[in-house]
């Protein structure tokens, strides 16, 4: 007989999504539990997203978890593209007010499981959910060797694009959007001094390329690779050599990290099913040339938690029976956003001679234009958040 629990929100992962939830949630009275696949340790050193939005940044100090990134974080007040040669800023601050923050994801997690006010399972095996189209849903999971069951009002599926939550919802109620792009990016850390003090996006003839990094001292740095590359191709000479051309003059230094991440655009729809709410990137992807993955699962959770708080206060259920609605609106324009810095920014194998002219005409005109600059420096620091 599996041992019992209760509380209010069980919630699945511990990645943004879930860690910010149960915070959010804890300030607001209400309950929560995470379950969490992974332990402490492995979370803790995942290496992932790196820039933040103003809105983000204000969201995490609020919660009262941003001291460290208050004082580490790098406050960026724009960036810059780079094509046929050339290099064109985008002052965000004079074209819209705003700033970005470059604070590694992982320090986010860090900050977060450290002043985490909930209960946090890590390596919570076999995680499976149950009567989610009931008003007493439950999880089932494996927690040292022991079977535990949570019974709970509402579970927030926040266990990534790879979790098991997504696939609770009836296929014949889900619709998946889904866009593959025929290229990934190799990315790499290293202790190299950033040769530019703020991000580089480049358009090359041989792809795409990124300097960004991770403090005064620590690079991270993107190049765009077949879908099917090898690691194994890549020797340390051959990533600096080809970041060189692409990116013009870099300063290299150890390599100390490097791996693949394949780039994808997909939505599934709804983003909620009965008791169960999915949020972060169990419910979209977005590919990372517009550095939106870790804010769009931000700004889903605060939807979430304001939701369930009015439940909780009021009964009041007008936000979660909005949820999917509201958050997708803002999803599908973080979607365009994301596939069109994709498009501008990367060699496509099928392009003709003709696309990659007029590829070249639009980044003429987005660095140019003062209205096309606005609208790009308008998304790229996070468009307001509204409900
Ligand atoms: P996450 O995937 O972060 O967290 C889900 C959590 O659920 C994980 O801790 C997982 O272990 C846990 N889980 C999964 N299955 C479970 C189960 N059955 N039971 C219990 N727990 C379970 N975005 C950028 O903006 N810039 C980047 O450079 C960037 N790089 C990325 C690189 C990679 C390889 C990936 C995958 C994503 C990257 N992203 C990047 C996007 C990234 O930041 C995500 O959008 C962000 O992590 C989403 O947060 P969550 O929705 O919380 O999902
Ligand atoms: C990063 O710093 O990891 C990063 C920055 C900008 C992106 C993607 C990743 O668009």
């Amino acid at each position: 007989m599996p041992s019992q629990q209760r509380t209010q929100v069980a919630i699945i992962g511990a990645g943004p999504a879930g860690l910010i939830l149960s915070h959010l949630l804890h300030l607001e009275g209400v309950e929560s539990v995470v379950l969490e696949l992974r332990t402490r340790a492995y979370i803790e050193d995942r290496v992932r997203a790196g820039v933040l939005e103003q809105g983000t940044v204000e969201l995490l100090c609020e919660m009262g978890v941003g001291d460290r990134l208050l004082r580490e974080g790098l406050i960026h007040k724009g960036i810059h593209f780079r094509f046929a040669g050339r290099e064109h800023h985008f002052d965000f601050e004079d074209l819209c007010g705003r700033t970005i923050t470059v604070y590694a994801q992982h320090e986010i997690i860090k900050d977060l499981v450290a002043a985490a006010p909930a209960p946090i399972f890590f390596e919570a095996q076999d995680v499976t959910i149950h009567d989610v189209a009931t008003d007493h849903p439950r999880v089932r999971y494996l927690h040292n060797g022991e079977e535990h069951e949570l019974t709970c009002d509402f579970i927030a599926g926040c266990d990534g694009f790879h979790g098991h939550c997504r696939a609770a919802i009836p296929t014949s109620l889900i619709t998946e959007y889904d866009k593959i792009y025929p290229f990934s990016w190799l990315g790499i850390l290293a202790h190299a001094v950033p040769s530019s003090d703020e991000l580089i996006y480049a358009n090359h003839d041989r792809g795409f390329a990124l300097l960004s990094m991770r403090s005064p001292e620590v690079s991270r740095l993107y190049i765009q690779v077949e879908p099917d590359e090898d690691l194994a191709n890549w020797p340390e000479d051959r990533i600096w050599q080809e970041l060189e051309t692409r990116l013009g003059k870099v300063t290299r230094g150890p390599i100390f990290q490097k791996s693949i991440a394949a780039m994808r655009s997909f939505v599934a729809e709804p983003m909620q099913y009965g008791r169960l709410y999915l949020a972060g990137d169990a419910a979209h992807i977005v590919p990372a040339t517009g550095a939106k993955g870790l804010n769009l699962a931000a700004a889903d959770v605060r939807v979430l938690a304001r939701g369930l708080t009015a439940f909780y206060k009021s009964r009041a259920a007008d936000i979660l029976d909005r949820y999917s609605e509201i958050c997708l609106r803002r999803c599908w324009k973080v979607q365009h956003f994301s596939w069109w810095m994709t498009h501008m920014l990367h060699r496509f194998p099928a392009n003709s001679p003709y696309d990659n002219r007029r590829q070249l005409a639009e980044l003429d005109y987005v660095t140019s234009s003062r209205a096309a600059a606005t609208a790009l420096a308008e998304n790229y620091t996070g468009l307001p958040f509204t409900m």
